[in-house]
């Protein structure tokens, strides 16, 4: 289901949960700011999540809220999982949004990669 960006962040979300520890991901990178790991239902060869470890619903929150610590700290980490998991080329997205299909109320950037992207990824 679609979410309200600037909704109230919910601690019950699914990756609050990976962050917790309270279930299982397939974690590749993790830091101070960040966490990274394999997308359930990859859409391509290579589709990763980093995901920031404040809480945060959408983009649209953390641009407005985070700490410059933290938006370095994330930057910095999506730059460093893109460069040690993918290599060559590779797609960012972050859906922010019911207009947009933002399923998961916690911020998180796609990496898509592995192949040939065509034009765009849903
Ligand atoms: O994308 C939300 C993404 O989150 C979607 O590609 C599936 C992924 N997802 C959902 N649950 C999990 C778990 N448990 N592990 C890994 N990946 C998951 P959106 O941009 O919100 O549409």
């Amino acid at each position: 289901m679609p979410i309200d960006a600037t909704r109230p962040y919910d601690d019950a979300n699914v990756f609050a949960k990976i962050l917790r520890g309270e279930i299982p991901a397939r974690r590749v990178y993790e830091d101070e700011f960040a966490l990274a790991f394999y997308d359930i239902a990859p859409q391509a060869p290579v589709h990763l999540l980093v995901i920031p470890k404040g809480a945060y619903v959408s983009w649209d929150d953390f641009s407005a809220r985070a700490s410059e610590a933290e938006i370095a700290g994330f930057t910095r980490a999506i730059g460093h999982v893109a460069r040690e998991h993918v290599g060559s080329g590779y797609r960012l997205l972050a859906n922010t949004g019911s207009d947009a299909g933002q399923e998961v109320p916690h911020l998180h950037v796609h990496i898509f990669a592995g192949a040939p992207l065509g034009p765009m990824l849903a």
